[in-house]
């Protein structure tokens, strides 16, 4: 019966793992997919997620499904943290949901935005992505139903930010677009938007009655600081905005396959916000019926107990730091190994990626000669550099470079 379906193509980011894999040199370095990991290469789990698991194993009663829009304490704690604990917000005027992971709220926004967002001439709504744009954006809202589009934002020859490509595009968008901004920590490229710049978008965003949707994945990731990597978001709030927030826990509670996140939808009235909410159940029910409950509970575990709070920052706060030591020494590395070209970029981006600026072709040549394997596009995951391989590393890079 299905004898004619077509194979399709690997995921272009989940597939390097693949390949990764299956490479038999000892000196293989898996540069694709951003995830953490600790100095010695290896998958990190941080010690309040520990110590959150073996409370949870003392509670004997926790297999019962949860309400379909999840665990109230989590999705509480989770805005708490986006937020922050005095943004001014009404919060019985935000809908929330607890969703799977940073990939279940931005399609249920989707979801939501197709079914409800008022349009004019009855046409789907439009996402704009910035270019580039995690991958996976765009199949997520045109499966959802919405137009996709996008703006300018990052400029190869600078290596930062089209500030001024940016802006020209979002007023040239159309009236009510949904604009998608990262909230820190830009993947792919490590450029992010800084104070001046989310005031003016802010401002371009309300005088084109546009909607703001924050894709906040790697809170923490920026500067280490939970609460400064969320300025932008707090100040589209200060600012007036009803956003539309997706939150991933993946990243900053190391609980990638937990599938932990959090929708969160401002708006004007509990009862937009009680509305809301019902939809976005009927949407969950027909799809997945109701969330996981272990990922949830270890987060709600740790928010809850101001110790393990203390110690989850800190251990968040050193993954970033360990990933800009890297950044540091893999500029220190090329320029070492003799490379005359300009890596001032690997040290400035932000998060846990390097927009490295090599060509396809360089990266062939990486994964072939090196079996260094990254993303076509020239992304470096920099949670997989460690002290151990970053010479390696280095050298290989200016090889295919020189
Ligand atoms: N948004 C961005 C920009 C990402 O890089 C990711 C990937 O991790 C996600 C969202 C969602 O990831 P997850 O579904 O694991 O939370
Ligand atoms: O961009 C990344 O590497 C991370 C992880 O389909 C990821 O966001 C990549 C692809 C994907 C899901 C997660």
């Amino acid at each position: 019966r299905f004898s004619a379906t077509p194979r399709g193509p690997e995921d272009a980011i989940l597939g390097i793992t693949l390949a990764y894999n299956a490479d038999q040199s000892p000196h293989k370095v898996n540069l694709g997919v951003g995830a953490y990991r600790d100095d010695a290469g290896l998958p990190f789990v941080l010690t309040p997620v520990r110590i959150a698991e073996k409370r949870l194993a003392q509670d004997e009663h926790h297999m019962e499904y949860l309400p379909v829009i999840g665990n109230r304490t989590f999705c509480d704690k989770a805005v708490a943290l986006a937020y922050g604990q005095h943004s001014g917000l009404d919060m019985g005027c935000v809908a929330r949901m607890q969703t799977l992971s940073g990939t279940g709220a931005l399609r249920m926004a989707g979801e939501l935005m197709t079914r409800f967002l008022s349009v004019r001439n009855g046409q789907a709504p439009v996402v704009l992505l910035p270019r580039p744009s995690w991958a996976n954006h765009a199949a997520i809202f045109r499966d959802a139903g919405c137009r996709v589009g996008g703006y300018r934002y990052y400029d190869e020859d600078t290596k930062g930010l089209d500030f001024e490509g940016c802006l020209r595009d979002l007023e040239e968008a159309e009236e009510g677009s949904v604009v998608l901004l990262h909230a820190c920590a830009h993947n792919p490229t490590g450029v992010d938007f800084g104070e001046s710049e989310w005031g003016r978008v802010s401002e371009v965003v309300r005088e084109k009655g546009m909607v703001a949707l924050f894709d906040m994945a790697y809170q923490g990731f920026t500067s280490g600081d939970l609460d400064v990597d969320a300025e932008g978001v707090r100040r589209f709030v200060r600012e007036g905005h009803r956003v539309i927030l997706a939150q991933s826990f993946s990243k900053n509670f190391g609980l990638y396959g937990q599938r932990v996140g959090c929708l969160s939808v401002v708006g004007d009235s509990v009862e937009e916000k009680e509305a809301v909410e019902s939809q976005l159940k009927i949407i969950a029910r027909p799809m997945y019926s109701n969330p996981p409950i272990v990922g949830v509970r270890l987060v709600e575990e740790i928010l809850k107990d101001e110790k393990l709070e203390i110690m989850w920052r800190e251990e968040m706060k050193g993954m970033a730091e360990r990933i800009q030591g890297m950044r540091k020494m893999l500029r220190e590395g090329l320029e070492g190994v003799g490379s005359r070209l300009d890596w001032g970029h690997v040290e400035k981006q932000n998060g846990m990626f390097c927009y490295s600026g090599l060509t396809a072709q360089q990266v062939d040549r990486l994964r072939r000669e090196f079996s260094v394997y990254l993303t076509a596009n020239g992304r470096i995951s920099m949670a997989g550099v460690t002290t151990g391989n970053v010479g390696y590393l280095a050298d290989a890079m200016h090889r295919v470079t020189k």
